[in-house]
């Protein structure tokens, strides 16, 4: 403390710049004089520590780690920025991955070797809105994004809801998510585990494929939804019993997107790499389907024998399955650096896309893999077997970086053939939606699985497509939750017709055999899209529902969900006492992101979803 006249003189002479640098001048001196009288033992101890702490910071540092890894890196010839790519004409450059890090949570293997997850729940804060204001944008796990590389169009679309009451709704609707999962996940590990499907009601399993379906489509759900132990004790069943040298038959598509797609999508949330090395090993021994006269793939492979066949009873695929398998493929190419992958699988997209038997874009669902044609020609529908071909074209776009003109026409194109040939209002409310054509002729009839296209229609708008396919996406969402709220338990039913003539009094019809619901998942995925691009909370209201019916009508009080037999009649919904893998992979996970108010889970700027809920990574523009 200064006498006071020193004090006083201070204050009067502070703001001269002379009288401030003597006074810095005055303090270096006595510094100098005060380290002059020190020790040399003293001397060392200070210069040590402070080495210390300046070693501590830089090592701690991302910004600074990241350069210095890059820099190593790049002296083994590699830049660390140009993952793998080829391009539509086959050219193609082996270069390792570049892996997104802010959707991974901090994670530690413990002395049992299993990976312990931290630092899980909800980082909401005011500092999440963006860094404008000088403040970090946290993530859902708390990593702070660099404001470069944030979701401007998230965060500019689809403000965060951060007042208390949003966030206590949200959490407690985030929590009954997670209970169900946990129920379900009990009946799983009571009576199926390691075994493909749980038979809720018979408290016994199923078998597909024999390769524990369901704990695998499962993996990125618990990792999403934070569910640490659950996590834990999964990966250790993939690291210690999982074997995918089998002599068994699986079905191409199937396997690729709920075992490839969801072991690459953990390998990616999570960095480790057995779930990439078991993505690799199941990924080659799917190869042999593509082994055909066309190159079009056959629809089982038996991954233990290394042979491929079409069913008995035809040489054809269906093409939403030849034409769904590209995300994982492409994306198992650029983790690899192996081609082959893409390759096979562009090969099928080249020929889908040159072939004759189109009509405005919409294609037939069959195709043939001796001749590599279509058949069965003249019906179209966006329903089953066809599907999952318009979501690709729009994803593989949005994978790439919006570089593959073609994917983007053919689905622009698409779109238009929707409109123009399937595209109906029922009476007596108006509800628009897609029907189907059998050689000319229109049926009203339209399947749940159609029930995706409000949010691929609303990813594309998102990533600027034209605005009237976000009127569309709104339009078929209403009807999406119609074909759930019309019915008597508040489910959807497998099918639903659409009243068109004048006088009906009820819109939506069900025949007899399509009264079953199978937990299935598209409704829920397009009002998490919806919800994400909108913000409209009737879209999380109308979840919210559905998910109190599941709970209501399919729940098996000794754990598990199961699929039903009647929509319509609430007294006797008639369990069919089968719970299938898409729901824990599929159905709760959209369930849980329409509830999170925080647009950085899973941001859609940085993954695309594959048509089984699971994330992969957009490529980098350069690419
Ligand atoms: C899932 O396996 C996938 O979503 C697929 O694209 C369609 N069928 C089921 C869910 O309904």
């Amino acid at each position: 403390m200064l006498p006071p006249s020193r004090r006083d003189f201070v204050s009067l002479t502070v703001s001269e710049s002379g009288s401030y640098t003597n006074s810095k001048q005055w303090r270096r001196q006595s510094c100098w004089r005060k380290w002059k009288q020190l020790s040399r033992l003293q001397r060392s101890l200070i210069l040590f520590t402070l080495m210390l702490l300046l070693v501590g910071g830089i090592t701690t540092s991302p910004t600074l780690i990241g350069h210095w890894r890059d820099g190593v890196v790049g002296e083994n010839g590699y830049d660390g920025k140009q993952p793998f790519v080829v391009n539509l004409k086959n050219e193609y450059r082996s270069i390792p991955p570049e892996l997104p890090s802010e959707n991974r949570l901090q994670t530690k293997t413990n002395a049992s070797g299993l990976l312990g997850v931290e630092n899980h729940g909800l980082h909401l804060k005011n500092a999440d809105k963006g860094s404008k204001g000088g403040k970090p944008i946290i993530s859902w796990r708390g990593a702070v994004i660099e404001e470069e590389h944030a979701s401007d169009t998230d965060t500019k679309d689809t403000e965060i809801q951060d007042d208390p009451a949003s966030l206590a709704l949200a959490e407690s609707r985030l929590e009954a998510v997670r209970e169900a999962f946990r129920h379900a996940w009990k009946g799983y590990k009571n009576f199926a585990w390691g075994h493909d499907e749980l038979k809720p009601i018979s408290k016994s399993y199923g078998e597909w494929f024999g390769l524990g379906l369901t704990l695998i489509d499962a993996l990125d759900t618990m990792w999403i939804l934070g569910l640490k132990e659950e996590f834990a004790e999964a990966r250790q069943w993939v690291a210690k019993e999982l074997s995918f040298d089998k002599n068994v038959d699986v079905n191409l598509f199937e396997s690729t997107i709920r075992i490839l797609g969801s072991l690459l999508s953990t390998y990616h949330l999570t960095g480790d790499s057995l779930f990439l090395e078991k993505a690799k090993d199941i990924g080659s021994r799917l190869m042999p389907a593509f082994n055909t006269a066309s190159k079009i793939p056959y629809s089982d492979v038996n991954i233990g024998k290394g042979t491929a066949h079409p069913p008995q009873w035809t040489s054809d695929s269906s093409v939403a399955e030849v034409t769904s398998i590209q995300l994982e493929f492409r994306e198992l190419s650029r983790l690899t650096g192996d081609p082959k992958y893409k390759l096979a699988v562009m090969e099928v997209m080249k020929q889908v896309h040159k072939l004759d038997g189109k009509q405005d874009g919409l294609v037939p669902m069959f195709i043939n893999t001796n001749n590599g044609l279509f058949t069965h020609q003249g019906m179209y529908t966006l329903g089953a077997r066809a599907d999952s071909y318009y979501e690709y074209l729009l994803k593989q776009w949005i994978q790439g970086g919006k570089t593959e003109k073609e994917f983007l026409d053919d689905y622009l194109q698409a779109v238009e053939g929707v409109k123009k040939n399937l595209l109906k209002k029922s009476t007596p409310s108006g509800l628009a939606f897609v029907g189907e054509l059998s050689h000319g002729h229109f049926s009203p009839k339209m399947d749940h699985l159609v029930c995706f296209l409000p949010g691929t229609l609303a990813l594309g708008a998102h990533y600027g497509l034209p605005a009237d396919h976000m009127e569309l996406a709104k339009q078929l969402m209403e009807t999406c939750y119609q074909m759930y709220a019309q019915m008597e338990i508040g489910l959807s039913p497998e099918i639903a017709h659409f009243n068109m003539h004048e006088g009906s009094t009820q819109d939506v019809d069900v025949k007899i055999a399509d009264r079953h619901n199978l937990l299935r998942p598209e409704t829920v995925e397009s009002l998490f899209y919806l919800y994400r691009f909108t913000k409209d909370k009737k879209y999380q209201q109308w979840g919210w529902e559905i998910l109190q019916n599941f709970n209501k009508y399919t729940r098996v009080p000794t754990g598990g969900y199961t699929s039903i037999n009647n929509v319509r009649d609430p007294a006797s919904p008639n369990p069919r006492d089968k719970m299938e893998s898409f729901f824990l992979g599929e159905t709760l996970k959209y369930f849980y992101l329409l509830f999170s108010e925080d647009p950085n889970l899973i941001s859609l700027d940085k993954y695309v979803f594959n048509t089984e809920a699971h994330p992969l990574p957009i490529w980098p523009q350069s690419e």
